[in-house]
């Protein structure tokens, strides 16, 4: 089952079910105005398939604006789980090469602050490159879902875009090269109840279009992630409270070239299988 945040023309936010790949339900029509209540009942999967059944008039997905998926879940990101992102930060950076090294294979992940709510970017709207940084990139991931206890209830699709110039010259720098305007997209849904093992066969894909012409394509997949997803979750819940749940970034496994960067326009497409696509394009911020 997949829910989302949708708007129109004439409704205000609301939260939808999507019953194919082009329809969906407004659960407004139930009565229900929130994802966290359904994020937090250990039934949601069941209700939303009763609910998709029921006779709810359907919108096309063509007709709505898709909003983040998020509504007062703090994101989080967990960095440096694949082997290809020790590497390129490692090639990034003499100075903090060690650290990234030793995060790789130490117990405790990384882990950062990413994004309130409030400033997470839909599929659709514009992601950001800061104007004082010469080397951006995105970075596709996959997010978890977790409600206030720590359980992982769906996924989404990621984007912690990044500064790669800023974060190699310091690793205290590391805030400012990941949390800026436009810095975190997810979307386009949540994708709700997949077991680990069945995500764990999902591929993530990523396209820069430019002009039409794509400069730059890559893949992985999610079973490159080193770290089981509970253990990442663990941590993160670890003398720390989330009373409205929380997404967590993943972290990633596909890096453009050293000589790319993003520029302004350029169209950022992530697909992760299973879930959908999230695209948005680029602007200076
Ligand atoms: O410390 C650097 C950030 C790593 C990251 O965001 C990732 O591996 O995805
Ligand atoms: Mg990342």
């Amino acid at each position: 089952m997949r829910l989302c945040r949708f708007e129109t023309n004439h409704l205000g936010p609301r939260i939808g079910c999507l019953v194919d790949d082009s329809s969906l339900v407004d659960l407004a029509e139930v009565g229900i105005n929130q994802m966290e209540l359904l994020l937090e009942s250990d039934d949601n999967l069941s209700r939303l398939e009763h609910l998709s059944r029921e006779k709810l008039p359907r919108l096309a997905l063509s007709s709505v604006r898709l909003l983040p998926p998020v509504e007062r879940q703090e994101v989080w990101a967990a960095g440096v789980t694949y082997l290809r992102s020790k590497k390129a930060r490692m090639d990034e950076s003499e100075f903090s090469a060690t650290a990234y090294d030793r995060v790789y294979d130490a117990e405790r992940p990384e882990l950062f602050f990413k994004s309130l709510a409030e400033k997470v970017v839909p599929t659709g709207e514009s992601v950001g490159i800061r104007r004082d940084a010469h080397w951006s990139v995105p970075e596709p991931e996959l997010a978890l879902v977790l409600n206030s206890r720590g359980k992982i209830v769906g996924y989404t699709i990621g984007n912690d875009m990044s500064s790669r110039d800023i974060e190699g010259e310091n690793l205290l720098y590391l805030p400012q090269a990941k949390i800026y305007r436009g810095s975190c997209a997810l979307g386009p849904w949540i994708q709700l109840g997949a077991a680990e093992s069945v995500a764990r066969e999902w591929k993530i894909r990523l396209k820069i279009q430019r002009q039409s012409e794509t400069v730059f394509s890559g893949e992985t997949s999610v079973d490159q992630i080193k770290r089981r997803f509970d253990e990442l979750a663990e941590f993160l819940f670890r003398s720390q409270v989330f009373p409205h749940g929380a997404v967590l970034l993943t972290g990633t496994g596909v890096v453009p070239p050293d000589t790319f960067t993003l520029k302004e326009y350029d169209v950022v497409e992530i697909e992760v299988t299973g879930i959908g696509f999230l695209r948005n394009p680029v602007m200076t911020v």
